[in-house]
Formats: C-alpha cells, sequence, structure tokens
C-alpha cells in the first residue's frame, strides 16, 4: 500500500521525491552528526536493555527481505525492551534491519564526523504506552530507534551468524523462520557514548515520531556476511544495495552527546 518508493537518486520514486512528511517535515532523519558540535548531557544516562543477551528457547524470529531491507521481527511474546538513557517511559522493541551500501566506503543512513562506515543497523522499538507499532509509527513519543554503525573488518563477527539464513532471502518478499539469537553481542561493547536527536524515520512516510539514538562506536562484521546483505534483491530483482536515505537539515535541532 502507498506510493511506490524507491532509492534511485534524482529518480521519480526516489528519495528528493518522497511524499508525506519526508518532503515537509523539519525533524528528518538520517542526519549528519557532528561530535564538536554536540551539546554534551551528563544527564543521559546508560541504557536498560530488557531481554537483550536472552535468546528466547524454542523461539524464532521471522526474517524477511520486504524489497528495501532485511527485516528480523520478533514473535509477540518476546519481551525485549530499550529504557533509560534519557528515554521517557518503556519502550518494546519490535524488530530489526540493515541499510548498506554496494561498497564499503556508503551504506549507513548517518553521518558520524564525516565518516562513512558500510552499514547501520536498526533496532526499532515503540512506546509500550500503545498497543502496538502501528498504533505509535506516527505519535511524537512513539517510538525509539538505536542505530549501530557497521564496519567491514577482520573475521567473522559470530553475532552476525544469523545472515547465513539470509542467504535463502535472495528474493523479495521471501521470508523465513529463523532460530532465535542473543541481540546484545551485535551492539557495541561500550554502550555509553552515543548520541540523541529528535527526528523522523529514514522510509517513506517519514513519520517525525523517533527518538534517535546513535552509538558513537562501531561494530564490527566481516566481508564476507557484508557480502550476504549485497547478495538480495528487491524490487523488479534489481540490486537492493545503497538503501539509505541522504542526510537532512539539522533545522536548529539539537544533538546531544552522553559523552564529552
Ligand atoms: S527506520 O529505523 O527509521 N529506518 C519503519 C521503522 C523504522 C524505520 C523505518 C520504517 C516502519 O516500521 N515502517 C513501516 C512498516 N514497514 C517496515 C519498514 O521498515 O519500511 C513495513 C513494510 O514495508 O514492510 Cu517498508
Ligand atoms: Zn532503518
Amino acid at each position: 500500500a502507498g506510493d511506490p518508493w524507491d532509492y534511485i537518486k534524482d529518480g521519480a520514486h526516489g528519495p528528493s521525491n518522497w511524499g508525506g512528511t519526508c518532503g515537509t517535515g523539519k525533524k528528518q532523519s538520517p542526519i549528519n552528526i557532528k561530535g564538536h558540535d554536540a551539546t554534551v548531557d551528563k544527564d543521559l544516562g546508560s541504557f536498560m536493555l530488557k531481554n537483550y543477551d536472552m535468546a528466547p528457547t524454542n523461539g524464532t524470529f521471522t526474517a524477511k527481505n520486504n524489497g528495501h531491507s532485511l527485516v528480523f521481527v520478533f514473535p509477540e511474546n518476546a519481551d525485549y525492551g530499550v529504557s533509560g538513557g534519557g528515554l521517557v517511559g518503556n519502550y518494546k522493541t519490535h524488530s530489526f534491519h540493515f541499510h548498506w551500501g554496494s561498497n564499503n566506503t556508503q551504506g549507513p543512513e548517518h553521518i558520524l564526523d564525516g565518516e562513512k562506515f558500510g552499514a547501520e543497523l536498526h533496532f526499532v522499538s515503540y512506546n509500550t504506552k500503545y498497543s502496538n507499532i502501528s498504533e505509535a509509527i506516527a505519535k511524537a513519543d512513539g517510538l525509539a530507534v538505536l542505530g549501530v554503525f557497521l564496519k567491514v573488518e577482520g573475521d567473522k563477527n559470530e553475532a552476525f551468524s544469523f545472515l547465513e539464513d539470509a542467504k535463502s532471502l535472495i528474493d523479495m518478499s521471501s521470508s523465513s523462520n529463523v532460530t532465535a539469537f542473543k541481540l546484545k553481542p551485535m551492539l557495541p561493547s561500550n554502550k555509553t557514548k552515543y548520541f540523541r536527536y529528535s527526528g523522523s524515520l529514514t522510509t517513506p512516510r517519514c513519520y517525525e515520531s523517533v527518538t534517535w539514538t546513535v552509538f558513537n562506536d562501531a561494530v564490527k562484521i566481516s566481508q564476507y556476511q557484508m557480502d550476504i546483505l549485497r547478495s538480495l534483491k528487491g524490487n523488479n530483482g534489481a540490486s537492493m544495495d545503497n538503501n539509505y536515505r541522504p542526510v537532512q537539515p539539522l533545522n536548529g535541532r539539537v544533538v546531544k552527546a552522553s559523552f564529552q
């Protein structure tokens, strides 16, 4: 449903022609984060990640190629959550997905001090004052997304072994159940250094409902693991690479940093 959209630069359905709030909003994501311009906020405490170090026994996640990303959705009874770290209230983690480039110097949505890594991972959570993600998706305090930069370097990262399963999801709209795994190893070991700002979904209709947390430290994945993402296909069998939105104007927004 909705207007078709894609990532083809200057194309009819590309980012500069996305509809709705994408074109008119003043709090859009992603952004270029300049570490030195960020306002240090010592009151931004550390996160509570609920059950991120648990893999539910007999649990399965649904892995799906939705044509614009590779998404892993948790079962309704999964109890993954995020709170603290300056977030008001509790957020239930619904899913995670990736954005990546066709080479190792592009792919993330956020840019940190001009540095571009190969991919960015998003953990999407919704405010538990709403009953589900659909109800929360357009509310100002509806969503909290954690962003993690993925850098191609070194050996296979065991935290991302599940990408092997994604090899069966090359074609658009394919999905499969995968054995549940731990989320915490996918996050940087230092979770105390992060940036925080108020923004939007990075895909149509770009609702301005996201409290963004972007971790300072990147996580490493191997070239082989990156290439699995690059093998996925989107609409009409085209490559899904470069499924990232260009950075958007800050329009006076304050970016906070949890560290000096
Ligand atoms: S992001 O983290 O800002 N990239 C959605 C959630 C997080 C982000 C973007 C979008 C979302 O829930 N969108 C509506 C549901 N979509 C999922 C999606 O990621 O965009 C359903 C779908 O079509 O299958 Cu595409
Ligand atoms: Zn995303």
